[in-house]
């Protein structure tokens, strides 16, 4: 076990396997047996790090997309926190389209081992999943409102992949586009960390539904028809100098009778 001391983190020791982690109230129990090191966050019982614990997440009413919003879903401390794991334990990488150019950020892929699927004539193809995503995988199932469930069939299926984008600075960005391909579920739910950056849900023709600063530490989650009907992005804003990271959480499914179409390429 490394036992390199990490202000705000406890070391456990978690098995590999996804579903391994129990949550009880507040506080997350790790199951032995034990195979490798990880960090969780401290619990302090004054101050849960997830303010949407058992709280149900106000639905967004705009036309033709289903969106849920919560600004303080981790506490700042433990959206810090977990930022400065992830920057760093993350594998990072820079790729290049289709047409040679680099993508305008950083990603990294990880997920249950068949969740893999392409996009833009890129294979994204899922890494072990880190303990402290699995952790927030979980803890982001407990709030998504089941109403947001309720398209994905039964039974309710969580979600088994995340896409990690790291926009450097205000020069990174996200295209608009959709998340839509044939192996995805219509559920997204939506991490930010570190500086806030602008989002914009558009619908297809062009109209603005919702525009917002996402903040440190929220939860956006995108459900329903959205991806059919919408296409989001994060633009380019060269004044911001920080970097953020974006945890977007995913179903990924092979042969499903759900199909659904790409409408955009994004970069
Ligand atoms: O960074 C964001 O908020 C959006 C990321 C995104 O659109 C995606 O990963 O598909």
């Amino acid at each position: 076990m490394n036992d390199e001391a990490v202000p705000g983190f406890i070391h456990c020791w978690v098995t590999g396997c996804a579903g391994k982690q129990q949550l009880c109230s507040d506080k997350i129990l790790t199951l032995t047996p034990c195979l490798s090191p990880v960090l969780l966050p401290i619990i302090d019982p004054a101050q849960p790090p997830f303010r949407s614990a058992g709280l149900v997440m106000d639905l967004i009413s705009v036309s033709g997309a289903q969106l849920y919003y919560d600004k303080g879903f981790l506490t700042a401390e433990t959206a810090t926190q977990l930022f400065e794991v992830l920057i760093k334990k993350c594998a990072w990488q820079r790729h290049r389209t289709s047409f040679g150019s680099a993508v305008p950020r950083d990603e990294c892929y990880y997920g249950d081992e068949g969740a893999y699927y392409r996009y833009s004539r890129r294979d994204y193809r899922p890494l072990p999943w880190l303990a402290e995503l699995l952790t927030l995988k979980a803890k982001i199932e407990q709030a998504t409102p089941a109403p947001a469930y309720s398209n994905l069939g039964p039974p309710e299926t969580g979600y088994n992949a995340v896409l990690c984008n790291l926009y450097r600075d205000g020069n990174d960005s996200v295209g608009p586009h959709a998340d839509a391909e044939p192996e995805m579920g219509p559920v997204i739910a939506s991490v930010s960390l570190g500086v806030e950056r602008l989002f914009r849900l558009r619908q297809n023709d062009g109209t603005l539904l919702f525009a917002e600063r996402l903040a440190h530490g929220s939860l956006l989650i995108m459900a329903g028809n959205t991806q059919k009907n919408c296409r989001h992005e994060v633009p380019k804003e060269p004044a911001i100098r920080k970097p953020r990271i974006n945890l977007t959480f995913r179903h990924i499914e092979h042969n499903s009778a759900r199909r659904s179409h790409s409408s955009a390429t994004r970069c």
